[in-house]
């Protein structure tokens, strides 16, 4: 075999044995304004969950083999209470919520930043972070999504760990100066969170990194 040769099949066994995009399934059950947004939003629904899943990966890890494997990932868009509910590899999405929305007239974007939150969480490894950082570290990315909801901003007082976008600017803006710290944290968080990750990735510890946030605005 000549080398050409062994670098192909090398190859070939790399990629079959690695990464696998995974399937996904959309399913619209009701006939409620926020199911018929969502339908006439996403004609090619399944198309746009995919696109989803990729991005998210891409932003939560620097290899796409380093994902927990999910198999298939499924969306259900359904009237109920609160935004949207996510366990393993199911998300659950409130038409009723979607329907709420229509009258902002940003649906679609609220659409798609609710469901780039929730696939964050398909993916992250959820041992023992604290739930906080969890929050925050899923609309971190959607805020790097491009997906921020406009209300967003930077609020003074509080805790590093207050969850959602109160951790995600926080981290948006460490993340920044320290470029990689979500996506080099985020795979060893696949074993434990400790608060000293922070002074290995940044050379500080939490508190202050979240003192030069809070003076930098
Ligand atoms: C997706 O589905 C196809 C057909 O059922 C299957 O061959 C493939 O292995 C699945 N991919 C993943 C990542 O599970
Ligand atoms: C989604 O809703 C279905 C009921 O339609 C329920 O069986 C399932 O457990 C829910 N999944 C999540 C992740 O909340
Ligand atoms: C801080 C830390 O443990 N980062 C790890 C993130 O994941 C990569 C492997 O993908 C490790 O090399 C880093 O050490
Ligand atoms: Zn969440």
């Amino acid at each position: 075999m000549n080398k050409i040769t062994f670098i192909v099949i090398l190859v070939c066994i790399t990629v079959v044995t690695c990464f696998q995009v995974p399937n996904v399934t959309v399913e619209v059950r009701g006939e409620d304004e926020g199911c018929k947004a969502f339908k006439q939003s996403f004609p090619d629904s399944k198309r746009v969950v995919q696109e989803i899943v990729l991005r998210v990966i891409d932003l939560l890890y620097k290899n796409r083999d380093q994902a927990p494997d999910k198999g298939t990932v499924k969306v259900i868009v359904r009237p109920m209470d609160g935004v949207a509910y996510t366990a393993n590899n199911e998300i659950n999405f409130s038409s009723t919520y979607i329907a709420k929305v229509i009258p902002s007239g940003r649906v679609k974007e609220e659409m798609l930043g609710v469901l780039t939150h929730e696939m964050t969480h398909v993916f992250q490894y959820n041992v023992q972070v604290p739930g906080g950082l969890i929050e925050g570290i899923a609309d971190f990315i959607r805020l790097r999504a491009g997906l921020a909801a406009p209300h967003w901003k930077k609020e003074h007082g509080g805790k590093w760990d207050a969850g959602y976008q109160k951790t995600a600017m926080f981290l948006d803006f460490v993340d920044k100066k320290r470029p990689e710290l979500v996506r080099d944290m985020n795979y060893s968080f696949r074993l434990r969170y400790q608060d000293s990750i922070w002074k290995k990735l940044t050379g500080k510890d939490v508190n202050a990194n979240f003192d030069e946030y809070q003076k930098s605005f």
